[in-house]
């Protein structure tokens, strides 16, 4: 059977990640794809514990290496549970963050050594890279007030401006190191430019484009 495709989401916060996957996995089934929705940290039973532990405002400060940490466990446990055994059984796999959000949250939100993120990933990971991220770019406080509009923050949304612009450049660099994996949309558009961007994108992967981007959607880098 043939190994299924490995699709991530990727970007600030509000950027519109969760509205696009749902756009994408119905591209997809309209082309007979059976696509696996899931999302980070989370995914399976334990890793959306971990995600509530992540995101909950009313926990004691969390340390650093201890939110690297629980990142890593929960996605340990979604590759094995949940990423591995679809893409094995010939299912795409379409997932709402995955390790570029610890490159830019805990490595430029946080700070931390891109060192440690490195190892922990070739450890957790082996040889799993996704075969295509969608990096969704917009300016921070575009994606904060849309955020702000849907009411409660969490833990990161409660981050100040300067965490959340780290974060933009760190995801923009792993956008510059590695081009060929991840494309850059231009998310502060109207959704129906983004979409149209998005689904460019995907034609290629799913062989039905020669890989040129309408210069009028002007989304993908
Ligand atoms: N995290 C995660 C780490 O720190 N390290 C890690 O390794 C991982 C995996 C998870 C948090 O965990 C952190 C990062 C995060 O802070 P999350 O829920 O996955 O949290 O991430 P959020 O960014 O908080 O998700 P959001 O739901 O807030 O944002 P989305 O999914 O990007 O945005 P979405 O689709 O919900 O859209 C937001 C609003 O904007 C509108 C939508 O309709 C919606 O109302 N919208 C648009 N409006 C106008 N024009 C457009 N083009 C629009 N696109 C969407």
């Amino acid at each position: 059977m043939t190994r299924g495709k490995f699709i991530t989401l990727e970007g600030g916060e509000g950027v519109g990640k969760t509205t696009n996957v749902a756009f994408i996995k119905d591209y997809l089934e309209q082309h007979n794809i059976a696509v696996v929705v899931t999302r980070e940290p989370g995914g399976t039973q334990l890793a959306e514990k971990i995600r509530q532990l992540l995101l909950d405002t009313q926990s004691e400060a969390v340390s650093e290496q201890a939110e690297l940490l629980l990142m890593f466990a929960a996605r340990a446990q979604h590759i094995k549970h949940v990423i591995e055994p679809a893409l094995v059984h010939g299912k795409w796999v379409l997932c709402d963050r995955f390790t570029d959000a610890t490159y830019a949250y805990q490595g430029g939100g946080r700070n931390m050594k891109v060192s440690s993120i490195q190892w922990l990933e070739n450890w957790v990971q082996g040889p799993l890279k996704p075969d295509l991220t969608l990096l969704l770019d917009a300016p921070v406080e575009i994606g904060m007030a849309r955020v702000k509009k849907r009411g409660a923050v969490d833990r990161f949304e409660s981050e100040k401006i300067n965490f959340f612009e780290s974060v933009r450049r760190a995801y923009l660099l792993q956008a510059e190191l590695y081009p060929e994996r991840i494309k850059l949309i231009k998310a502060n558009q109207p959704l129906a430019d983004v979409q149209r961007a998005i689904a460019d994108v995907i034609r290629i992967l799913l062989g039905l484009s020669s890989g040129l981007t309408s210069p009028r959607h002007g989304g993908l880098k």
